[in-house]
């Protein structure tokens, strides 16, 4: 039986681990058991009940306080990280026992981790050697999202980690309980994009150099012309839309494929409306 795992992904206060918490919650109501992991470590708190916690194996407040290292926060994380790809069987011995099989991984929010560092594609190759189907979940804030050339930049670092880690992948807008009404209603064009001509409403608002114009532009049609990426929104504080993002994910790890097929009730015993 394979078992399942979701990456979250995304930049520095996105919301990876209050989404965590709000899709162990979810699952709780569901009766389904999802355990969570805690790949940060720079984190200080988070909501979420943990199965397992890397901060018990290094963390970067250990790294920079050895004066043999010397290493400031964001060093101190990649070196982490490192630390933490050499030492997989840490992992393991704290995911074997149990018999979930389905668990979340809260990864820190440095977007060079999913760009040009192998930490995360080591991991996912690690995660598949153990029979894991792996869906990286990337989660940008959905403020930073809503205007065109802050849209292209979202898009290309949400690309750039689909296209290292080579796994299903599911993009995610999200905190949109704080946008204001007016930001909401100018959403839709964001998820259902006609980039081109975002972008040139955007051009026509500022003073961006042609040449910029005629980058963002291209940039823009490519992404178009393959439809490479896509956002779905999430507000955390509906449960419908929690509900959609999962179902979202399920699906693109074939979640429940593999599972006995229930006794369907009573199948067999109706009477054949033909023989009466
Ligand atoms: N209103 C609202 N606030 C949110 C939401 N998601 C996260 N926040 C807030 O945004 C801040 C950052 O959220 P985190 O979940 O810690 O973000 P993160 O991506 O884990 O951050 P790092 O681990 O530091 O990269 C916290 O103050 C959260 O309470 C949301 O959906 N709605
Ligand atoms: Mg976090």
């Amino acid at each position: 039986m394979p078992r399942y795992a979701q990456l979250v992904m995304g930049p520095a206060g996105s919301g990876k681990s209050t989404y965590c918490c709000t899709m162990q919650k979810h699952y709780e109501t569901l009766k389904r058991s999802v355990q969570v992991v805690n790949l940060d470590p720079a984190a200080e708190e988070f909501n979420y009940s943990v199965l397992a916690d890397v901060r018990e194996l290094i963390s970067v407040e250990d790294v920079m306080e050895d004066d043999s290292l010397r290493y400031g926060p964001n060093g101190g994380l990649i070196f982490c990280m490192e630390y933490f790809t050499q030492n997989f069987d840490w992992l393991y011995e704290q995911i074997d026992d149990i018999d979930d099989d389905y668990i979340i991984f809260d990864c820190p929010g440095q977007i060079e981790l999913y760009t040009h560092i192998p930490v995360m594609k080591n991991l996912v190759d690690q995660l598949q050697q153990w029979d894991f189907r792996v869906c990286g979940v990337y989660l940008i804030d959905s403020q930073f999202m809503i205007e065109p050339s802050k849209f292209v930049s979202g898009m290309l670092t949400a690309l750039s980690t689909m296209v290292n880690l080579e796994i299903p992948h599911v993009n995610i807008m999200s905190k949109l309980d704080l946008l204001s009404k007016k930001a909401k209603k100018s959403l839709d064009r964001y998820l259902e994009p006609d980039l081109l001509s975002l972008l040139n409403e955007d051009l026509d608002e500022s003073n961006v150099s042609k040449k910029f114009a005629k980058l963002n532009a291209v940039i823009a049609q490519m992404i178009d012309d393959y439809s490479l990426v896509k956002f779905f929104p999430l507000d955390q504080t509906d449960e419908d839309s929690v509900l959609d993002i999962s179902l979202l994910i399920d699906n693109a790890i074939q979640y429940g494929e593999d599972l006995e097929p229930k006794e369907p009730k009573d199948f067999g015993d109706e009477e054949d409306p033909d023989d009466s």
